[in-house]
């Protein structure tokens, strides 16, 4: 077992197999499965390339085989950032048949965000594309390898300028397979982190596999499903909920997009019959915009899944009449839980919820600052616990006796109520974290950045109102003395290596912060600073 993990009591895994939530299957056993029963089928189209279930088993045993060669062993731990390539897949379930855990880093995480992984995860390996998106990976690989002692192999699909090529490892299957339990930890998912770095999540076969399973069910993922993937399938949504994994699972046809656009996406429907995609709001809003203009037949399409982020009850209510298809609430979340509206649900509990947990036995708490139940239909904060949640973070003790109850249950850090018919509406947060349109920063993790620069005293980070992204984020500055510019401050953000997407759309340079009776900086009144100017910017008169 990985140490630094803590699992589920025995009493509850015993309970999950009892019920057969847990029912002993692995992923590199899954994919072998289905590759004998359904080997001549398509599991992935990209572009012009058609790969089949035995195809693709057969190349996973080859990758497998090659990572062995390499020295990549059961619980090794791999960091991977590939964008919606078919190599993603192979690299995946290469590794789930080692034993080796990926690391699911995403395209747009940079070095700040990879030395970390790296060396939080003592990865022996980091697999990249060689240029994707204009940017070049190699150029952090080889910062990684510099600062990261027990990296030793950087593998790249493409030009790999020096580094060992993906497609060289290929190789004769080795016939001896790993001892892979399903109770293993199969991966580590990334948090989208509250408190500083993200932690990573370790989920196992047996847990992930259910999630994939009753998602399957609740969204009719079958053999005839074609799932397009839009969102970087390495995110927990577009990979589980049920994304590209659940596709594969029902032994359906997973179609990979280039990009999100539009221009990118609906031909893609329209040429592959796709049946369900997963978009998060700024998204859903871009695609509504589009779909007037575009003439592509989008008639395949049964289900339009939107999560990630709340998605406004008026943008919700124009999908259907729109795309002519089932609109999908989805609210989930990396460290487990997830909520789907169904797909037979009244217009109005689909366009007005966040949707109700998808299994029986998930346990859901909505409780005050005192963790004391609210009376049904109050606003308070979500508290769950069930057969595909963590009941810990990896290697993070500390973090997790403050983000998990006494008994176990995960603290969201979502304020949420839920509705006499058991479904939640989610109504705000209650963590340090902005979510800029699906994607998650923690306030701590840029404050820290800013705190480097000599001529920052303090920094807070807080989100305002954006139409189209939900929130946008904000840093409040207090300069030490010298002036310098907003521009600069980013500039500096993105020489530090972090992603851009973490970097503050706004920066606000100020006197002082307004602080709590506690004497903590108070978010709340910064949010609602910025979020005045911003509406006296807007009011016209
Ligand atoms: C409001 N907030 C939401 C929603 C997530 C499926 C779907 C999404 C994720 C995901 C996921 C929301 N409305 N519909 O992993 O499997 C916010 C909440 C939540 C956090 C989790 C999946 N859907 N959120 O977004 O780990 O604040 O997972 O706690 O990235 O996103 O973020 P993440």
């Amino acid at each position: 077992m990985l140490t630094g993990c803590s699992l589920w009591p025995k009493e509850f895994a015993d309970l999950y197999r009892k019920e057969g939530c847990w029912r002993g299957e692995t992923f590199g056993g899954m994919l072998r499965e289905r590759a004998k029963s359904q080997g001549k089928r398509i599991a992935i189209t990209s572009g012009e390339r058609n790969i089949s279930y035995a195809e693709l088993d057969k190349r996973v045993d080859r990758l497998a085989a090659g990572f062995q060669t390499l020295g990549i062993k059961k619980m090794d731990r791999v960091v991977v950032q590939l964008p919606n390539v078919v190599e993603f897949f192979e690299v995946c379930f290469a590794l789930f048949r080692l034993g080796a855990l990926p690391v699911f880093a995403l395209p747009s995480h940079r070095s700040s965000e990879i030395n970390y992984f790296c060396e939080f995860s003592e990865a022996v390996a980091y697999i990249i594309p060689d240029i994707y998106s204009g940017f070049d990976y190699r150029a952090l690989a080889r910062e990684a390898k510099s600062k990261v002692c027990t990296l030793q192999h950087v593998i790249v699909t493409g030009s790999s300028e020096g580094f060992l090529s993906l497609t060289d490892l290929y190789a004769e299957p080795i016939m001896n397979e790993a001892d892979v339990k399903p109770g293993d930890v199969a991966f580590l998912q990334l948090s989208g982190g509250s408190t500083g770095l993200s932690k990573l999540i370790p989920r196992t076969h047996d847990d992930y596999i259910y999630s994939l399973r009753v998602s399957d069910d609740i969204c009719r993922i079958n053999q005839d499903s074609v799932y397009l993937a839009v969102l970087p399938v390495a995110h927990n949504f577009p990979l589980s909920s049920p994304g590209v994994l659940g596709t594969l699972y029902a032994g359906g046809r997973v179609v990979l997009s280039p990009g999100p656009s539009p221009d990118e996406a609906f031909p893609l429907i329209e040429k592959e019959r796709v049946t369900i995609t997963a978009l998060v709001p700024p998204l859903a809003l871009t695609w509504l915009e589009a779909i007037a203009t575009r003439a592509y037949d989008l008639a395949s399409l049964q289900v339009l899944q939107v999560g990630g982020a709340k998605f406004s009850a008026e943008a919700a209510r124009r999908i259907r009449p729109a795309f002519g298809c089932t609109l999908q609430q989805v609210f989930g979340m990396a460290e487990g839980l997830v909520n789907y509206t169904r797909l037979d649900d009244s217009e109005e509990t689909i366009v007005n919820t966040q949707g109700r947990p998808m299994s029986e036995y998930d346990e859901i708490r909505v409780v005050d600052e005192d963790d004391l139940d609210v009376k049904p239909g109050e606003v308070g904060q979500l508290l769950t616990r069930g057969p595909y949640t963590i009941r810990g973070y990896y290697k993070a003790e500390e973090h997790n006796a403050k983000a998990f109850t006494s008994d176990g249950f995960y603290r969201t850090g979502d304020l949420v109520r839920v509705t006499e018919s058991g479904y939640i509406v989610v109504e705000g947060r209650d963590k340090d974290q902005i979510n800029r349109g699906g994607e998650k920063i923690a306030a701590e993790e840029v404050e820290n950045h800013l705190l480097a620069h000599e001529a920052v005293h303090d920094a807070a980070v807080v989100s305002m109102p954006d139409e189209f992204l939900g929130e946008r984020s904000c840093a409040f500055v207090i300069p030490r003395h010298q002036t310098f510019t907003a521009g600069e401050l980013k500039k500096f953000l993105k020489a530090r290596g972090l992603a851009t997407f973490k970097i503050p759309d706004r920066i606000e340079f100020t006197e002082s912060f307004p602080y709590t009776p506690l004497g903590k900086v108070s978010k709340k009144a910064l949010r609602q600073i910025i979020a005045e100017k911003l509406a006296a910017r807007t009011t016209t008169y």
